[in-house]
């Protein structure tokens, strides 16, 4: 496997936009060491058409040209669809004004821009972040198994081992679509799962909106203008006093992974229980075995992860539309 440890390392985003889809898709574009080959879409936060749009509108935002986006499923493999309207409103990524995108949908399937992307590449050379549901990731690996030896790592949002916000015990990501996630983390390829126990601790609080703020661009006051409908989403119905930015700490870890600390663990995910649909059983109990594939963000570096947002959306600074 040929691993450039100076070259930016290449994502593909597959994701929900969604507030923090959407930092996510910024700290991806605004990061010199990550290159950013797509943006793919999944249904969740939203239904496919709205998330699809959002993530349009997000590009248009932030200035992401040159790369093709990309819608994918609108269902999970098995289930209904189930969207998080209590947090995200009714468009996805309720808040800020949307301007219209100037974006052009890639024609093709998410599920085909992930696979021609993987294969055009060299082994080893992209990485897959997905901050959704697992359902474009899991139909590209049982379209063609051939990628799960090319992918590099699959760094994905979703899941948590103490905690879940869907459920007692699972995660919103994961118990949307276990099936998905099922698949996912039983290939052969390494998998880092962001969970819940790690972005809990990445909350935006009022010096952060702050600093977001202070930066004075456009694409700042939509990111400050996107926290505030969180924060009040996340007051109203999780309990919490500042909003938890999970998808962007997918991001950081490819970035920095001594910002987003990992621990090395088996992780099932489950599909039977009648109260557990969903929950990424995680096995502390002894040290990982050489063949185990799964690791787990345990710890949050705060101020570095913040860090990084900040730089992003000023080194984005002010963004013309249709550049
Ligand atoms: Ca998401």
């Amino acid at each position: 496997m040929t691993q450039d440890n100076t070259a930016p390392r290449k994502i593909i985003l597959d994701c929900d936009p969604g507030h923090d889809d959407a930092v996510a898709m910024i700290l991806a574009h605004g990061n010199p060491k990550i290159e950013l080959l797509a943006v793919t879409t999944v249904a969740g936060n939203q239904t496919l058409d709205k998330v699809t749009t959002n993530a349009l509108v997000v590009g248009t935002i932030a200035g992401i040209t040159g790369i093709p986006f990309a819608a994918g499923c609108a269902r999970p493999l098995v289930r209904e669809v189930e969207t998080a309207g209590d947090v995200h409103g009714d468009s996805g990524m309720d808040g800020p004004a949307q301007p219209e995108s100037t974006i052009e949908l890639d024609e093709r399937h998410a599920v085909d821009v992930i696979i021609d992307l993987v294969m055009s590449h060299e082994p080893g050379e992209i990485t897959l972040v997905p901050t959704g549901a697992l359902t474009n990731i899991a139909l590209a690996v049982r379209k063609e198994p051939r990628i799960v030896e090319r992918v590099r790592e699959v760094v994905l949002m979703g899941g948590g081992y103490h905690t879940g916000n869907w459920s007692a015990v699972a995660e919103f990501n994961i118990k949307i679509d276990p099936e998905a996630a099922h698949i996912v983390f039983n290939e052969a390829w390494p998998v880092v799962m962001v969970g819940l126990d790690l972005t809990h601790q990445a909350l935006a609080t009022a010096d952060v909106v702050q600093r977001i703020e202070q930066i004075g661009t456009g694409p700042s006051q939509f990111v400050r203008e996107l926290m505030d409908f969180f924060a009040q989403a996340y007051r109203d119905h999780q309990g919490f006093d500042a909003p938890p930015v999970h998808d962007p700490c997918a991001v950081a870890y490819v970035i920095d992974p001594d910002i987003v600390r990992t621990v090395k663990a088996p992780v099932s995910v489950e599909l039977r229980g009648e109260l557990t649909l969903g929950m990424t059983v995680t096995d502390f109990r002894a040290p990982a075995s050489a063949d185990c594939n799964t690791s787990v963000a345990v710890d949050l570096d705060h101020e570095g992860f913040w860090n990084l947002v900040v730089d992003a959306l000023e080194r984005i600074g002010e963004v013309t539309a249709g550049k």
